[in-house]
C-alpha cells in the first residue's frame, strides 16, 4: 500500500512537510494513525528538524476526522487498539518539541479539528464552503475530556461550552472570530503563509520556546497520560454501545444521502 502521508524534510532550513494523501478525505484510520505516528516520532528524533508544517494532498479537505468505519461494526480489541493510537497521535504532537503549523486547506472537523488545534498555530483557506470544529455531539457521540482541554486551551471555556454543546461547524470567518484559527489567507496562499509564518517562529531561542510550550500544554497532556487505560477503556465501553452503533450508522447514512 503507498504511504499515506508523504514527508519532505529540507534540511537546510529545518523544517519538515507531512502532506496527508489518504484519498478521498484524509480520514484518521488505524493504519493512517500508526503511519503518522512513526513519521512524527522520526522527525522529533532528528535534532535537525525544528519546525512541522502539516497540510493535506487531498482538494477541499484537511481531514474528515477519525475514521468512522474503524468504530462501526468492530470488536472491543478492535477499538481499544484505535483509541490507543488517537491518544498516541495526540500526546505526541501536542507535546512536541518542533514548531508545528497547520496549513488548513479544507474542511476539518472533528478529529480534524482535533489535530489543527493540537498544532502551534493554524493557517486556513478563507472559503466560505470549509468548516472547522468539533461536532461530536451531531454523530451522537461525546468528545473526551482531553479534546474538549485542547479546545479550551485554544478558545477558551465559554466558546468551547457553545461549540461542544451543539456540535458547531464554523466557517473560517467564524473560526476566526473565536480564535479556533489564526489566520484566513487566499486558497492559493495557505502553503506560503505558513512557510513564512515558521520563519518567524523559528528565530525565537529554541530553548525558551520549548520551555513555555511544555508550561501552557503539559497540564492537559499530564492528565491524559496518567490516564490513559481508563480513558480507553471509558472509549470501548461507550463506542461499542447498541445505542452509539446506532447514532453512527445513521450519520453515515446521511453522509451517503447528502451526497445523492
Ligand atoms: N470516516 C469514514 N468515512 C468517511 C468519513 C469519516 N470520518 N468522512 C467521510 N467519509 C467517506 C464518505 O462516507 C464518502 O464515502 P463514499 O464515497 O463511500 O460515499 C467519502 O468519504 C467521501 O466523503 P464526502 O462525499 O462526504 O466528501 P465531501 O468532499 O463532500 O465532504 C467532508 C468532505 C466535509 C469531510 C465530509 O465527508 C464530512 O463531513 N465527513 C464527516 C466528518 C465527520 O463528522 N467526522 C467525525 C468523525 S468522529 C471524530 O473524528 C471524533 C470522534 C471522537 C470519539 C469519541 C467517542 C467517545
Amino acid at each position: 500500500t503507498s504511504p499515506k502521508i508523504k514527508v519532505d524534510f529540507d534540511q537546510t532550513t529545518g523544517v519538515a512537510v507531512m502532506h496527508m494523501q489518504s484519498p478521498p478525505v484524509n480520514s484518521l484510520s488505524l493504519d493512517f494513525l500508526t503511519e503518522f505516528c512513526i513519521s512524527l516520532e522520526k522527525l522529533e528524533m532528528d535534532k535537525g528538524c525544528r519546525g512541522l508544517i502539516i497540510t493535506s494532498n487531498q482538494p477541499k479537505v484537511f481531514s474528515a476526522g477519525l475514521d468512522i468505519l474503524e468504530m462501526y461494526g468492530k470488536s472491543p480489541e478492535h477499538c481499544g487498539e484505535f483509541w490507543k493510537v488517537v491518544q498516541e497521535m495526540w500526546l505526541k504532537l501536542y507535546g512536541s518539541n518542533m514548531v508545528t503549523i497547520a496549513a488548513i486547506s479544507g474542511s476539518s472537523p472533528a478529529g480534524g479539528c482535533l489535530l489543527s488545534m493540537t498544532c502551534d498555530y493554524r493557517i486556513m483557506a478563507d472559503n466560505p464552503r470549509y468548516t472547522i470544529g468539533l461536532n461530536e455531539t451531531q454523530l451522537g457521540i461525546v468528545a473526551p475530556f482531553w479534546f474538549k482541554e485542547t479546545m479550551v486551551n485554544t478558545v477558551g471555556h465559554r466558546n468551547t461550552e457553545v461549540a461542544l454543546q451543539l456540535g458547531l461547524l464554523y466557517k473560517p470567518a467564524e473560526a476566526l472570530k473565536i480564535g479556533l484559527v489564526d489566520q484566513l489567507v487566499p486558497e492559493d496562499q495557505v502553503f506560503t503563509v505558513a512557510t513564512q509564518t515558521m520563519t518567524k517562529w523559528l528565530t525565537i531561542p529554541e530553548h525558551a520556546r520549548q520551555i513555555t510550550k511544555s508550561m501552557m500544554r503539559n497540564p492537559t497532556i499530564d492528565k491524559l497520560r496518567t490516564n490513559r487505560e481508563a480513558d480507553i477503556q471509558n472509549f470501548v465501553s461507550f463506542i461499542t454501545k447498541e445505542s452509539i452503533q446506532k447514532s453512527l450508522r445513521m450519520y453515515m447514512e446521511m453522509l451517503k444521502q447528502r451526497k445523492a
